[in-house]
C-alpha cells in the first residue's frame, strides 16, 4: 500500500514537474515516393512542413505532455485523421480544409497516427506515421517500416480497386528509404557504444508482416501495441504486424557492425535487386 502511494505521490510530481504544452502540425500533401532505383511511386504523406516528402515526421512527447495539433489537408480529395489505440473517434478533414485536437497519453509507447478512412488505402499509400511518448532520455531511434507496389499505389492513387490477395510489394522501406540511403538517416541508423542503452521505436504501416532480424544483438521488448505479453521478451526477431507499433531495448555487448533486416528475403530487395531494401547495419564502438 505504501510503495503504490509512492508511486502515485512520484507519478504525480513527474508529471507535474515534465508536463509541457506541445504544438505540432502535419500537412497532407500528394507527390510520388522516389524509390532506390529512381522508380516514382505515387504516395501521399503527412508532412512537417507545407511541401511533399516521402516520409511522416515523428512527434515525439515526453510521458505527461498534452500535444495540440492541426492537420491541414492539402490534398484534393478528403481524408481523415486517427491515432491507433487511442480512444478517440476519427475526424474528417475535408479537401483544403483544417482541423486542430489536443490529445494526451497516459501511457509512454509508441503510436501510429493515420488515414483511417477507407482502410487500408490511404494508409496504404502513405498517410502513417509514428508519436514516440517517452519516459527515459536515452538515445532514440524511429523506424517507419512499409513496402510499397507502384501498380498498387497507381491505381488507388487513381481511385481504382486492387485486389489485396494478389499483393506482392516490390520496394521496402524505412523512414521512406530503402538501403543504402537508410544508413545516411540519423533517426533510422543505430549508433552507439557498448554498455549504452539504445531505444527503437518501430511502426509497421504497410500491408505485409515485417520480420526484423537483429545480428549480433539481443533486443528487449518494452512496448507492444498489439501483443502486450510480449513484454519484458529477449530475442533477435521481431515480427511486426501492420499497424502494431514496438519499443525495444537494446544493450549492446560487444563492439561492431552487425546486419539488421527483414527477415523475409525479398524485402531485402527492391525489385528483386538485393540488397536494396529494408536492410541497414547497426554500429557500435567500446
Ligand atoms: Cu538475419
Amino acid at each position: 500500500m505504501k510503495k503504490g502511494l509512492l508511486i502515485f505521490c512520484c507519478t504525480l510530481l513527474y508529471f507535474a514537474s515534465h508536463s509541457a504544452n506541445t504544438s505540432r502540425s502535419l500537412f497532407i500533401h500528394g507527390g510520388n515516393l522516389i524509390a532506390v532505383n529512381d522508380s516514382l511511386i505515387p504516395y501521399v504523406s503527412f508532412n512537417e512542413f507545407d511541401s511533399f516528402s516521402q516520409n511522416n515526421p515523428v512527434i515525439t512527447l515526453n510521458l505527461g505532455d498534452s500535444l495540440s495539433l492541426w492537420v491541414y489537408n492539402r490534398d484534393t480529395i478528403e481524408h481523415q485523421f486517427a491515432i491507433k489505440n487511442i480512444d478517440k473517434p476519427s475526424i474528417s478533414i475535408p479537401r483544403l480544409d483544417s482541423i486542430h485536437i489536443d490529445y494526451f497519453f497516459s501511457q509512454a509507447g509508441n503510436y501510429i497516427y493515420y488515414d483511417p478512412l477507407n482502410y487500408p488505402t490511404n494508409t496504404f499509400l502513405g498517410l502513417a506515421g509514428m508519436i514516440a511518448v517517452k519516459n527515459h532520455n536515452y538515445s532514440s531511434f524511429y523506424w517507419n517500416i512499409k513496402e510499397h507496389d507502384k501498380l498498387w499505389n497507381t491505381r488507388i492513387r487513381a481511385g481504382a480497386k486492387v485486389d489485396w490477395d494478389t499483393y506482392y510489394p516490390k520496394y521496402f522501406t524505412i523512414n521512406g528509404k530503402s538501403n543504402p540511403m537508410i544508413n545516411e538517416d540519423s533517426q533510422a541508423r543505430i549508433t552507439g557504444k557498448v554498455g549504452d542503452t539504445l531505444i527503437l521505436y518501430i511502426a509497421n504501416t504497410g500491408q505485409s508482416i515485417h520480420s526484423i532480424h537483429f545480428h549480433g544483438y539481443h533486443v528487449t521488448v518494452l512496448f507492444s501495441s498489439k501483443y502486450t505479453t510480449h513484454v519484458g521478451r529477449s530475442k533477435d526477431t521481431c515480427p511486426v504486424f501492420p499497424l502494431e507499433s514496438l519499443v525495444l531495448q537494446i544493450i549492446p555487448d560487444k563492439p561492431g557492425e552487425y546486419p539488421v533486416h527483414d527477415h523475409n528475403l525479398v524485402a531485402a530487395s527492391a525489385n528483386n535487386t538485393y540488397p536494396n531494401g529494408m536492410f541497414t547495419t547497426i554500429l557500435i564502438t567500446e
